[in-house]
């Protein structure tokens, strides 16, 4: 496989964890400089794209992982019970699509992880490609990041405290769960384990200032960023656990609470024709936050999952899920984001989060 994304990524470092994981040899080569070649193949700029060994692109970390997974003989990093299923495929969204902006916002609000980023991202994806003095180019990164993926999403003094909230939540957590086992679904590693190594690995076991929260908080977690990182998939009994524990549960509140939270109020903006809205979640007032049609897509994705689920498993999940996890079945009608209706994902032509790739100024 080819890699193109960049050494500090945080879903390239989702689908490198995986990649180790099936032993699968791969190539990387940053994206700058190589988007006529990225945006022919799979439409966007954006990392990872992975070109797969028989020639085809494909981009969004988790259908790749689904396609690449299809292609393994058994066991799989889906849990065989339809309800620890669909579990493990909500966490992974809610690693996607909710921890980004803590992990955003730990990288560029801070001097000390703002140094270490900006000057990563020049090297890896700018020097010897872009004739710009250093520090210009490093400001410039410092910039566009800070303005577009932290101020430019909703991060002000008012929600600052919700927002790092938002990390020490997701690392208390799951600190209790890894105190029970391993992996967060038992013995052996699943896709929610994948979709958490994008913002645990690449960003906040890596930038130096929620590192050290980390270490000091939820040592079990810095343990479980490595224990990923060189596990590799075995065959026999996977050790899944057999039913939802309160560890679990807790974790399961926060997702609803949050992440789905947020995709009902986005389906909302999204129909509304809004590029941006005001966003409120667990009480804190987030101020026009850009909307995201490839966000509607998730939503979308998790109720097609929920609706293949058999009526026993919806309604044991249904008494377990908190009030926010309604959007899954309530038919809250919302404008459909239209993308990847063939449902050829991850070798569509893909769409970015934002806009292209930014969100609306
Ligand atoms: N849904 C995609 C998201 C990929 C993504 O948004 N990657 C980010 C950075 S890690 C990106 O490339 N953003 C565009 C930009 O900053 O220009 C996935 O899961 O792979």
């Amino acid at each position: 496989m080819h890699v193109y994304g960049c050494k500090i990524s945080y879903y390239t470092g989702k689908v490198e964890t995986y990649l180790r994981y099936r032993s699968v040899p791969y190539d990387y080569s940053p994206t700058v400089g190589n988007e006529k070649k990225l945006i022919a193949g799979a439409g966007v700029v954006q990392m990872p794209v992975v070109q797969h060994t028989d020639g085809r692109w494909m981009t969004d970390s988790t259908p790749i992982l689904a396609a690449l997974e299809a292609e393994q003989s058994e066991p799989t990093i889906y849990p065989d019970d339809p309800a620890l299923r669909f579990v493990a495929l909500l966490i992974d969204d809610y690693a996607d699509e909710w921890l980004w902006r803590p992990a955003m916002h730990y990288r560029w609000s801070y001097e000390a992880s703002r140094r270490y980023a900006a000057h990563s991202l020049y090297e890896d994806l700018i020097k010897g490609t872009r004739n710009i003095p250093a520090v210009l180019a490093r400001r410039f990164l410092t910039r566009r990041q800070l303005g577009n993926f932290v101020k430019g999403d909703g991060v002000t003094a008012d929600t600052w405290d919700h927002v790092e909230g938002a990390y020490l939540n997701a690392l208390d957590l799951l600190q209790a769960i890894f105190e029970q086992r391993p992996f967060i679904l038992g013995e052996t590693p699943t896709i929610a384990d994948f979709g958490m190594m994008a913002p645990m690995l690449r960003h906040f076991s890596q930038d130096p200032t929620p590192a050290e929260i980390m270490r000091a908080r939820a040592p079990a977690v810095y343990e479980w960023v490595a224990r990923m990182w060189n596990t590799k998939a075995r065959s026999g009994d996977q050790g899944i656990i057999k039913q939802i524990d309160a560890a679990l549960r807790a974790l399961l509140v926060e997702v609803c609470e949050t992440h789905l939270a947020q995709l009902r109020q986005n389906a909302n903006a999204v129909t509304q024709g809004q590029a941006r809205y005001d966003q409120t979640i667990q009480g804190c007032a987030y101020q026009q936050v850009p909307s995201s049609r490839y966000r509607v897509w998730c939503l979308e994705e998790l109720r097609r999952e929920w609706n293949d689920l058999t009526v026993e498993a919806q309604t044991a999940l249904r008494s377990t899920l908190p009030a926010d996890a309604s959007i899954l079945w309530d038919d809250t009608p919302f404008a459909p984001s239209n993308y990847d209706v063939e449902r050829r994902a991850p070798f569509n032509k893909a769409i970015n989060v934002f806009g292209k790739g930014l969100p609306p100024g």
